[in-house]
């Protein structure tokens, strides 16, 4: 039986991630920040359905010796990286945090490795955000960094650390470059979320309208239960190497406003209304990747589309505003 941990576990790809390794017979462990210990329900909700089948260790990307500890008392086949800071537009609020945790959380992990099991292969959640302002479209593995915010820098940063490790050490490390994947369990903070939570609570009667910022940006957004199993099969090679993983499509905010509220009988343009506020100070205006390396060497491909993706997340967001509006009701007070 193999055995795999997993940072970020708590989180949208982690909890994916997790149940395909389980499934897989893999026995997984996660790292949890240790308030998630104290407050499990709010914390560790998207691992509800399988928490008794997997083993977590409480540590924190900000502490070297509690990575260290971690792999001082468990021998790992397999580390998939995947804790961040991952909202950009914080990253502006917070470049600080955002570097300190991406940067040197990826490096603590790394360097704990290298001296505690360097046979235990690596994965790192790299990503879109890296391309920024693109040099190339569709974008490659190829293509040419060009950051945009805090963020997409400590993602470089990351990469760079993961291809420096393999090189200087002979470890086993691969980069991901994962374009956007989303899923009903992301983040309400992220645009397809917030917008298909927000036609919920429109349709329910607890909100008139859904403020938005850049309408017009365009990413290349797939299913995070595909993305995830690439992340698995770049550790089953004979080699390590990097990846982007993309569907090779892409569609504008707007696009996505039209869909996800015509998904529940409404006109997107009857409730969006444009704020400034929300605008980034550096935009990421389009992304679309090619991931034919990935199609080919991985076998990987994804299965749900665009639309088969908006329409799942409308209809789980309908549902669980439906289920609990009076918690809905506290959230719109809070
Ligand atoms: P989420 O934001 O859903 O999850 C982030 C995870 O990181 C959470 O489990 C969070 O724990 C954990 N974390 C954050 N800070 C710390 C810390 N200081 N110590 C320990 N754990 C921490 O992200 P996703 O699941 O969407 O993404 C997974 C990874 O993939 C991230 O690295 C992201 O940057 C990257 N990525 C994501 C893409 C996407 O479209 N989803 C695309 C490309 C890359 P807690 O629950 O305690 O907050
Ligand atoms: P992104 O995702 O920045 O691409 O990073 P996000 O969903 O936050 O933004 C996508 C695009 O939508 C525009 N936008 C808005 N975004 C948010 N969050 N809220 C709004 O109200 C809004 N209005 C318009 C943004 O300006 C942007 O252009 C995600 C994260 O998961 C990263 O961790 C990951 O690395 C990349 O995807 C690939």
């Amino acid at each position: 039986m193999k055995k795999a941990l997993i940072t970020g576990i708590t989180g949208q790809d982690g909890s994916y991630l997790c149940e395909h390794l389980l499934d897989l017979g893999y026995e997984v462990h996660g790292i949890v920040r240790r308030v998630a210990l104290e407050q499990p329900e709010q914390r560790l909700g998207r691992l509800k359905a399988v928490l008794d089948k997997v083993q977590i260790h409480p540590a924190n990307l900000d502490s070297y010796p509690s990575i260290f500890h971690v792999f001082s008392r468990e021998h790992f086949d397999e580390c998939y990286h995947l804790a961040a800071q991952s909202f950009v537009a914080e990253s502006f609020a917070d470049g600080f945090s955002t570097m300190a945790t991406n940067i040197n959380g990826t490096h603590y992990v790394l360097a704990a490795l290298r001296e505690l099991q360097p046979q235990c292969r690596f994965y790192f959640a790299g990503s879109s955000e890296m391309f920024g302002k693109v040099r190339e479209t569709p974008q490659r593995e190829s293509t040419p960094f060009y950051p945009r915010s805090p963020y997409g820098i400590s993602k470089c940063a990351g990469f760079q650390l993961t291809v420096n490790y393999r090189e200087a050490y002979g470890m086993f490390c691969c980069n991901g470059i994962l374009f956007n994947h989303e899923s009903p369990r992301r983040g309400l903070e992220f645009v397809t979320r917030k917008v298909t939570r927000g036609v919920a609570r429109i349709k329910a009667g607890l909100a008139s309208e859904l403020r938005l910022g850049n309408l017009d940006a365009k990413r290349d957004w797939g299913h995070a239960r595909d993305y995830i199993t690439a992340m698995h099969l770049m550790l089953q090679q004979p080699t390590p190497d990097d990846y982007v993983v993309a569907t090779g499509e892409t569609h504008s905010v707007r696009e996505l406003c039209e869909l996800a509220f015509s998904e529940a009988g409404l006109d997107y343009r009857d409730y969006v209304k444009i704020d400034q506020s929300v605008y980034r100070p550096a935009e990421v205006d389009l992304l679309i990747g090619d991931a034919a390396k990935a199609r080919s060497v991985l076998g990987w491909r994804p299965h749900v589309d665009f639309a088969g993706l908006i329409k799942e997340m409308v209809h789980a967001d309908l549902e669980a505003v439906g289920s609990s509006p009076r918690a809905e009701l506290a959230l719109a007070g809070s």
